[in-house]
């Protein structure tokens, strides 16, 4: 019987093959090529469904990790406007005449003078690093003073017997650097007697010396207080 079947299957094999095959008797033969359509067909969609998948996945591991970026983003935003927010401002009216912008403010408690606003700590000391972290907590940056007259204002409302950090470091060889870029101009610098004295003081604070206010350059880790400064908003 077997051997009967295999024998008829090779005798339409031969009878047949390569021809459009459309009688009763082909069903044999169209069966095995459609199984083998069909086992390629499933090959083919298997590959397509994985690499669908696959696709699938990367596009979703993609969209989720901008998602997750994004929701990161969003919640340091809100932090930031909840502290906006929350702080109150003193405005002065600073030009009579203009239609627009003509409040000059500066969050509460921080003293306005030409176009920033300045904030010395109070009686709380840290590290150089720990006070400009501070500062940029509260979107200012440690003190930078460009002129005598900035000297002699900030000055006037410290305490002679504390020293304050300012935004004055030196990365290495006294090559001294702002902490908000702008350059250092020696004709404007107000260094003690005898300072900067030492390549290990890394940053610098300020103080009074009997009879002067002055810098001094000391280590970066020494804790003093420190004092902010942050642009006048104007509205
Ligand atoms: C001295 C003087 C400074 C130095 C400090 C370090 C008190 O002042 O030598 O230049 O920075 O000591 O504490
Ligand atoms: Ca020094």
């Amino acid at each position: 019987m077997f051997s009967e079947d295999i024998y008829i299957n090779t005798n339409f094999k031969n009878k047949f093959d390569s021809s459009d095959i459309s009688t009763d008797s082909s069903v044999p033969e169209k069966k095995n090529t459609y199984q083998k359509i069909c086992h390629k067909f499933s090959k083919v969609l298997l590959t397509s469904l994985i690499v669908y998948f696959l696709l699938l996945t990367i596009l979703f591991s993609g969209s989720l990790i901008t998602l997750l970026k994004k929701y990161a983003q969003l919640l340091e935003e809100k932090t930031v406007m909840k502290e906006l927010y929350y702080t109150e401002l003193e405005c002065t009216k600073w030009h009579p005449l203009s239609e627009d912008k003509v409040w000059s403010c500066c969050p509460k408690d921080w003293k306005p003078f030409g176009s920033h606003c300045y904030f010395p700590s109070i009686d709380s000391v840290a590290s150089w690093n720990e006070s400009e972290e501070n500062c940029s907590s509260m979107g200012a940056h440690l003190l930078v003073i460009h002129s005598q007259e900035e000297q002699d204002f900030i000055t006037r409302i410290l305490d002679t017997g504390a020293g304050y950090f300012i935004g004055l470091q030196d990365p290495g060889h006294g090559q001294w650097r702002w902490v908000d870029g702008t350059p250092y101009n020696e004709s404007a610098t107000f260094w003690h007697e005898g300072e900067p004295n030492n390549p290990k003081e890394q940053c610098v604070t300020i103080n009074y010396r009997k009879p002067v206010w002055g810098w001094n350059d000391i280590p970066c880790s020494d804790k003093q207080q420190s004092v902010c400064q942050a642009k006048k908003v104007y509205l």
